[in-house]
């Protein structure tokens, strides 16, 4: 393991980084999953089965993204971004632009974007910000149907996945903030930085997970005061 400053520093982020910017989790108490059944509105099955359940589902998660905005701890990493001397990745499982509003310049959205859709006929990508239905038009290929949330549901495969793994392999500091280590691969990112043995690794949380042993150094409170502060002792 390095000692002294880091050379390159990577984050990842999960939803309880965003929690206190209204935007809710998916398994504490009133969580997503408390309220929705996963297999319904996070599968492809789900949206075959029923397409206009999945659409409302997202469009109202995008109506709540556009009045969050981003809190201290989104600006205190983009923050260390743009001071820190060595190199820095974020990857970050959720599909709200926060990270971005914060100030983060490109931050690797493993679990894609809220604020994209993806065309099954022609696979584009674009941008687009307003409710979707089953019967919506893709802008590019111009046929009916079949646009979906560019998001990865259970079973898909996350996106950037080489860039991903090529950093982990790579760092010497891994730093998993307000994430549950329930859903893979990202649950498994800490494992395999360990068994590099390289790199130092931190888990700062409301509160232990399962994956807590895993970590050399663990931080519990709100994202807004504990990543702040760690960043701030980091430079
Ligand atoms: C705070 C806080 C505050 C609260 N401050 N902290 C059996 C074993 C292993 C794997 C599998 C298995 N069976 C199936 C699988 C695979 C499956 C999986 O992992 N399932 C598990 C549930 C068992 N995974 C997949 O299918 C993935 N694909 C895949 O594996 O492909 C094959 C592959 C193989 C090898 C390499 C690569 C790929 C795809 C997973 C897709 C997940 N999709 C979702 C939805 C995305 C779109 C959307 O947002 O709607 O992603 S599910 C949901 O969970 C979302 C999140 O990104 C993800 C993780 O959740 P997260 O961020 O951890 O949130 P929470 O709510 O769980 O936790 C919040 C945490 O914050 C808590 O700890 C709180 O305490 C804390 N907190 N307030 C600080 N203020």
């Amino acid at each position: 393991m390095s000692a002294g400053p880091p050379r390159h520093v990577v984050v990842l982020t999960g939803a309880g980084v965003s929690a206190e910017s209204g935007l809710g989790t998916f398994r504490d108490k009133d969580g997503l999953w408390t309220r929705y059944d996963l297999e319904e509105v996070a599968t492809p099955e789900g949206f075959r089965r029923n397409p206009a359940l999945v659409c409302e589902f997202y469009n109202a998660r995008r109506e709540n993204l556009r009045k969050a905005r981003p809190n201290e701890a989104h600006r205190a990493l983009a923050a260390f971004e743009r001071r820190f001397q060595g190199r820095f990745t974020l990857i970050t499982q959720n599909v709200d632009d926060l990270h971005e509003k914060g100030g983060s310049p490109d931050p690797v959205h493993m679990h894609g974007r809220l604020d994209e859709l993806r065309c099954q006929h022609c696979a584009a990508v674009y941008a687009y910000d307003a409710p979707i239905a089953p019967d919506s038009v893709c802008p590019v290929c111009g046929r009916e149907g079949g646009q979906r949330p560019n998001v990865v549901w259970f079973g898909e495969m996350p996106l950037h996945m080489d860039a991903i793994d090529a950093a982990l392999a790579d760092c010497d500091l891994f730093v998993a903030i307000g994430t549950s280590a329930t859903v893979y691969p990202a649950a498994g990112f800490v494992g395999r930085v360990r068994a590099m043995g390289r790199a130092r690794c931190a888990e700062l949380n409301l509160e232990p997970t399962a994956a807590s042993s895993l970590f050399d150094e663990t931080r519990y409170g709100p994202a807004s005061e504990v990543v702040p502060a760690f960043f701030a002792a980091l430079s």
